[in-house]
Order: structure tokens, then sequence, then C-alpha cells
């Protein structure tokens, strides 16, 4: 039988959780929400929800987010574990049709950069970072995936044990990244579906020169290392 578990990542994200919360309750699917101690409560109106939260005690990045997340999900026995983020960005009517081909791949990526992917409200900045980013990342790493950067997707629990998530560095977006070149490392079949991304609403984007700094730094670094053969 096929289970999912939706993690999602929360760092003050009070303004938007709740309406993600109460869409997510008419999908066959657990959700799990990792927050960093939010100090505007989201935690608290995750469980007003009746949904589970591991509560951290500071802000420790996504990527280490994602790997708790993952492990708990792995331990537990899902067979199918969903990415989204909390800031309204990723839509549940498209999270309906990403699951609709569950068992087609063993990654499958909501993309925004395939034919009919969509982006609403984006800065034309952050929509060249973007395609910067994943232009800069095909280059140097052969990895054939429009959207590399995008954090909206659905892992097969097999391929997840596969990926052993623990030992994946990165922090920022660029988890994302290192977490497809793995999964095409581990011999994971990748598909890229449509979605249409909207720019956040409601709070504060997490996004930083820092965030984007390691994303340049390692994918030059993975870039050098294959070019040597390593
Ligand atoms: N637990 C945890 N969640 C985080 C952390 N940083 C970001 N998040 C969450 O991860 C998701 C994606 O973060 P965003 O701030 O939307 O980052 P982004 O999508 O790259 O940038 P914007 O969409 O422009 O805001 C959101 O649900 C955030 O609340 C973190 O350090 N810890
Ligand atoms: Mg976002």
């Amino acid at each position: 039988m096929n289970t999912s578990l939706v993690v999602i990542p929360t760092y003050n994200e009070v303004e938007s959780i709740g309406s993600l919360l109460d869409l997510l309750r008419t999908l066959a699917v657990d959700v799990l929400v990792i927050d960093d101690g939010s100090p505007d409560g989201t935690a608290q109106v995750c469980l007003a929800h009746g949904i589970e939260v591991i509560s951290r005690s500071g802000k420790m990045g996504l990527g280490s987010a994602y790997r708790t997340g993952f492990a708990i999900a792995l331990e537990r026995g899902y067979t199918n574990v969903i990415e989204m983020d909390a800031d309204g960005s990723h839509q549940v009517e498209d999270l309906i049709r990403m699951m609709e081909w569950i068992g087609t791949n063993e990654l499958l990526i909501g993309s925004r950069w395939v034919a009919d992917g969509a982006i609403k409200n984006w800065s034309k900045f952050r929509e060249y970072l973007s395609k910067g980013a994943n232009a800069y990342a095909n280059l140097l790493l052969s990895l054939d995936v429009k959207d590399t950067t995008s954090g909206f997707r659905i892992y097969s629990a097999d391929l997840l044990r596969r990926m052993e998530v623990a030992t994946i560095k990165s922090e920022g977006y660029c988890f994302q990244i290192e977490m497809t070149r793995r999964a095409i490392a581990r011999g994971g079949s990748v598909g890229e579906i449509p979605i249409t991304f909207i720019e956040r609403a409601h709070g504060q984007s997490k996004m930083s020169a820092a965030i984007a700094l390691e994303a340049v730094l390692r994918i030059t670094s993975w870039g050098l290392l294959r070019l040597i053969g390593r």
C-alpha cells in the first residue's frame, strides 16, 4: 500500500501554515512539520490543527530540517516522502497532480521550468537567480534536470534509503541540488511535473546572500572534482 508523509520545514510561517494544513487535510497523506522554534507561534498553529511538530531549539537550516524529517519518515515505514514549503508558494492542487505520477519515477520534481510550469509574482531578479542557478548546476554537473532547486518533490522511500540522506551536507536551497545529484548517482529516476509557483504573500523570505553563495561554492567544487575525475 502507498503511504505518504508530507514533511514541511517552517520558520515564521504563521500567516500561511494554517490554510496549507487545512488543504492537506483533504488528501490521503500524513503531515509532519519541522519547526525551528519560530518566535511567531507557527508550531502552536500546527498543534492546534492536530499536526505533529518536531520543535527544534533554533533556526538550524532547511537541509538539517529535511534530514530530520526524512529519517523519521523512513523509520516509520512510509512508502513516499513529500517535500513542500509552508509559505504558500507550493499549491496543493499541484501536489494532487504530482501524486498521480507516483510509481513512474522515484523522484518527482514539481518544476517551474518545464513546459506548462509557471511562476507568479516573482521579481525578475528571483527568476534570473533561479534560472541562473539551474543553468550553472546543469553546466557543471550535467544533471539534465530543469528545476534542480525546486523544494516541491516526492521521493520514493526506497530511493531515499539508497541516498543515505544523513550524509548530505548542504543547508540552503543547495540542499535540493545536492539531493538531485545524489538521487541520480544512486540510480534514481527523475521526472519533472509542471507546477505553478506563487511568490509568498506573507512573511519573510529566508533567501540570503549566504545561501546563494553556498550554492555557487558547492556547485563549483563538485564541478571541479568531476572534471578531475573524483
Ligand atoms: N525548520 C526550518 N525551516 C526553514 C528554514 N529556512 C527556511 N525554512 C522553511 O523552508 C521553506 C522554504 O523557505 P523560504 O523562505 O520560502 O525560502 P525560499 O523558497 O528559497 O525563498 P522565498 O520563497 O523567496 O521566501 C519555508 O517553509 C520556510 O519556512 C530553517 O532554517 N529551518
Ligand atoms: Mg519560498
